[in-house]
């Protein structure tokens, strides 16, 4: 290196610290963290574009397991820095550089890690930069984690303006360098949704696909595609407003749906846990209906809706843009907004703009308010119902509901105790026999569970086998579950490795997305493993969980043995069943965790919901669908 100085010593050092401890700059090193380092790069792209410059990406992911990332922005600059270096130089090599050389805007790369290019350099094993800029063509190289191994040198000269960034992630640092076309392509059109006029372009080298993600009216093209499959009861509704700076996009529609599905966003970022803003857009919706039912005298004089009610069957999206000077967030991970003015601002546009909706669309607006109604009515119900529990006079209802069913575990530390839900009776009497009694319980499902994607609230509320669970699980329902009251640490679904099986497990993981989430969401709820095989030795057994890992013991295995394929978990007895798949010692489990909420309710709603249209496209073009985005071993 030709000025090897103090400050490059200084410079290695940092990208050294980011190789021997990734997990502190992009939270993991595996398919997650892997993706990060994309996601990093793409994020100066789109901060090029929603700054107004270029409108256009293109990811390609090439053959040999690099990534290429190319936007049509105005180039990284190519001067020289204060520091006596190239500047793409210190942007690709200075953790935390860039911020200063950028004007004021919005920026996206403040997202839930937003560290920088740099850290994608040091840990990837080449990173090639072309910028086109000033009628010329730039390239700068970095190897071996972010090493100069090409200095800044013009290679040619062009008029277009852009920036290309190559990177191959370091074998050494990520388990897995495979990229996936599916996460990048869902993530990219979320961007894409977001930011209106803004193509992306996803391209598979290996596997020679291509996807182009190109919206012009972004915000309502979001809410078809997460109500595609639902029948609507409003046109998309949508507003903006702006107020101090900050900008508020709202895309709305009601469906004929139960559940409430709002994204928010802030700078194009996901805000998951919602926020100032997502709280201003609740009271605004909230009040404009009060309002309206009030002044237009439509139900009894003293009617009010509750929040959930004028929400149930609403998809919604909302996006806003804050200048970095007023953004805050909650908690460590950026996931919920902590702007104090963006709920107000969002509050008071929310509110004139359904106050104007509601009076311009009667007949929609009497669909909704009659909607309404009904979850105030069912949401009073269950308020009696509970209060007859509470008073005693609803437990001998419970206690009838549970008895003969539920084997219950006798510890006295409900966080340590856990719920087998069992396909059938004969599975759930080895497993009542075989389970631990101080920490198991189990109840046994008989048939098919209901699916409540598609049932109404009312005949939910009737299905025996889905009270006996609410009951067992003993936390509430819908918008009253708590986790916290919850009779179990885990909950634990366990079917056979089968057709029907599987079906139950749907059925089950629909309920608990739709009615229990925060389970989910706290990381209570499991599917058990039960193995596929045993190798049976004589003396003892062996067991196998997959096809291919029988094929392997196969290759190694000494002696006589016979191979068992079960088919049930009833073909199992007691000892084998608790030894396989109940002992926490030895079993495996299946956490069941939300990773994409939008992706989440698509897919429940697609796949479970009422339209049989988008459920036939969707199969046919995921042919090869696994749950392994889904759920992560535990
Ligand atoms: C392919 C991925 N794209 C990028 O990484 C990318 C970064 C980038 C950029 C600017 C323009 N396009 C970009 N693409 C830019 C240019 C200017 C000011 N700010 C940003 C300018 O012309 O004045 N930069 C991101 C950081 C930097 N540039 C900087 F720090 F070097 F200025």
């Amino acid at each position: 290196m030709a000025n090897y100085d103090e400050t490059s010593i200084k410079i290695l050092e940092g990208l050294e610290a980011v190789r021997k401890r990734p997990g502190m700059y992009i939270g993991s090193t595996d398919k997650r963290g892997l993706h990060h380092l994309v996601w990093e790069i793409v994020d100066n792209a789109i901060d090029e574009a929603i700054n107004g410059y270029g409108d256009y990406i293109k990811i390609t992911l090439n053959k040999d397991e690099s990534i290429t990332v190319t936007d049509n922005g105005r180039g990284v600059p190519i001067g020289m820095h204060e520091s006596g270096k190239s500047t793409p130089e210190v942007i690709y090599t200075i953790l935390h550089a860039g911020g200063k050389f950028e004007e004021a805007g919005y920026k996206v790369s403040g997202g839930l890690h937003g560290v920088g290019a740099s850290v994608v350099n040091a840990l990837s094993s080449f990173m090639d930069v072309v910028i086109y800029r000033d009628g010329k063509i730039s390239n700068i190289r970095f190897e071996d984690g972010g090493k100069v191994a090409i200095p800044l040198k013009q290679v040619g000269e062009s008029k277009k303006t852009g920036t290309t960034v190559t990177f191959k992630p370091d074998y050494e640092i990520f388990k897995n360098c495979h990229f996936s076309y599916t996460t990048i392509c869902e993530r990219m059109q979320e961007s894409a949704f977001l930011i209106s006029g803004l193509t992306i372009e996803v391209i598979d080298e290996e596997d020679d696909k291509k996807e182009v993600y190109s919206y012009k009216n972004g915000l309502n093209n979001f809410v078809e595609y997460i109500n595609e499959g639902k029948n609507p009861l409003s046109n998309i509704v949508s507003f903006s407003g702006v107020k101090n700076g900050i900008e508020v996009d709202v895309a709305m529609q009601y469906t004929d749906t139960y559940n409430e599905n709002i994204l928010s966003f802030v700078n194009n970022v996901k805000t998951p846990d919602g926020g100032t803003h997502e709280v201003g857009f609740k009271t605004g919706i909230t009040k404009a209906f009060n309002d309206y039912i009030k002044n237009n005298n439509i139900l009894k004089g003293n009617t009010v809706f509750d929040g959930s009610d004028v929400r149930e069957g609403l998809s919604a999206i909302i996006s806003l843009k804050v200048p970095e000077a007023s953004l805050q967030f909650e908690g460590q991970t950026k996931s919920k907004l902590g702007t104090p003015e963006a709920r107000s601002i969002t509050e008071s546009i929310t509110y004139e703009q359904i106050k104007f909706f509601l009076e311009e669309n009667r007949e929609t607006a009497l669909n909704i308010i009659n909607k309404a109604t009904k979850s105030m009515e069912a949401r009073e119900a269950a308020r009696k119902a509970r209060e007859q529990v509470r008073n005693g006079k609803g437990k001998e209802k419970k206690d009838k509901i549970l008895s003969g069913k539920l084997a219950k575990a006798t510890g006295k530390d409900l966080s340590k105790n856990e719920l087998f839900l069992v396909e059938g009776d004969s599975a759930g009497g080895s497993a009542k026999t075989g389970r631990n009694r101080e920490t198991q319980a189990i109840l046994p499902l008989r048939g098919k569970v209901l699916n409540t994607e598609k049932a109404s609230n009312n005949d939910i509320h009737a299905n025996e086998e889905l009270n006996t669970l609410i009951y067992a699980i003993g936390a509430g329902v819908g918008n009253e579950f708590d986790p916290k009251d919850s009779n179990y640490g885990k909950v634990i679904i366990m079917t056979d490795a089968d057709d029907d099986g599987a079906h139950i497990q749907i059925l089950l993981l629909t309920f608990f997305y739709r009615f229990m989430r925060p389970l989910i969401e706290a990381g209570m709820l499991y599917i058990a493993n039960p193995p596929l095989y045993a190798l049976d030795f004589g003396k003892y057994k062996e067991y196998v969980a997959t096809d291919e890992e029988l094929e392997e013991r196969k290759k190694t295995v000494k002696g006589a043995y016979k191979v068992q394929r079960f088919k049930g978990l009833g073909e199992m007895n007691p000892e084998e069943l608790y030894e396989t798949t109940m002992d926490p010692k030895s079993r495996s489990l299946i956490k069941v965790n939300i990773t994409d909420a939008a992706l989440a309710e698509k897919r429940v709603s697609v796949l479970m919901g009422d339209k049989v249209e988008p459920r036939k496209d969707w199969i046919e073009e995921n042919v090869d669908f696994t749950l392994e985005d889904s759920f992560r071993k535990e």
